[in-house]
């Protein structure tokens, strides 16, 4: 079996150790980190994410595959040299202020790290001021907000206002098993997505590049 293909197989199959060992192969071999982390580990990523959408797979899955595809980055990551790996954008995300819940937000980071952005992740419990001080400093095109809490969504409203100077430049979408769409719209967001594969899909649209 191609090198790649052995790849893609292991990682579906969350086995991180043949992960590690293909990919270290595929180097050996010559193939270019580029078309190892594009064709091999983010192609079956994506794979992860269409069947995580259509209930083919579940939580722990993900979350494996996931974890095999950090190994495979681990191997070959050293190894890029300026645009080798071509990331789609930056996304700053976190928990929203009095929410402590931060397992669908990871599935998020996992799944959008596996499409080739740039995460940075907040993590919980995070205030407005924290969201923009992010802003500020990694200049990100995307900030996600996730809630888990009726008593935390009006927590994504106020982030939403506070990031109104920054607009311009950020699209924000928001997720979480109490947001809906039209929350989402009466907040002023730009996107709504109800999980991790269709959030790479809706920041993907909204940043031009589905
Ligand atoms: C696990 C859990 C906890 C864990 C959290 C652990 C952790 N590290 O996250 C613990 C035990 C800490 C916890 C605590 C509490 N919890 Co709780 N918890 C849950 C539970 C069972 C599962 C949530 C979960 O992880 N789901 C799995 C993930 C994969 O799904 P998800 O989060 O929805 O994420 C997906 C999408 O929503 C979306 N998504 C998520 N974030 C984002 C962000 C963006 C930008 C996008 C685009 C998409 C997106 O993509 C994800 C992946 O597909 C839910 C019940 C439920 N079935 O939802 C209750 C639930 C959310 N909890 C609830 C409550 C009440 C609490 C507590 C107040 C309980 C208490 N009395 O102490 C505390 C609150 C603590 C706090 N301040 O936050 C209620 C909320 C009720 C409500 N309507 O407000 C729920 C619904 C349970 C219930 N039926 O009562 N909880």
């Amino acid at each position: 079996m191609p090198v790649l293909e052995e790849i893609k197989e292991a990682l579906m199959a969350g086995n991180a150790n043949k992960v590690r060992e293909a990919v270290t192969r595929a180097v050996e071999e010559g193939v270019p980190p580029g078309t190892i982390i594009n064709d091999g580990l983010i192609a079956a990523m994506n794979i992860i994410g269409v069947k995580f959408k259509n209930n083919e797979v579940y939580v722990p899955e993900v979350l494996v595959a996931a974890r095999a595809m950090h190994a495979g980055m681990d191997v070959v990551k050293p190894l890029l040299t300026g645009d080798a790996l071509q990331e789609k954008g930056t996304m700053v995300i976190g928990t929203v202020k009095g929410d402590l819940h931060d397992i669908g937000k990871n599935l998020v980071i996992m799944m959008m790290e596996g499409a080739g952005f740039k995460m940075i992740d907040l993590g919980i419990d995070v205030p407005p001021e924290k969201f923009i001080q992010a802003v500020e400093e990694y200049k990100p095109q995307v900030v996600g907000l996730s809630a888990l809490l009726t008593s935390t969504m009006m927590q994504m409203k106020k982030t939403v206002e506070a990031l109104a100077p920054y607009r311009h430049a950020i699209k924000v979408i928001v997720g979480g098993a109490p947001v809906t769409q039209k929350f989402a719209e009466e907040i002023g967001a730009d996107g709504y997505a109800p999980d991790a594969a269709s959030a790479v899909d809706k920041v993907k649209e909204l940043l031009g590049l589905a």
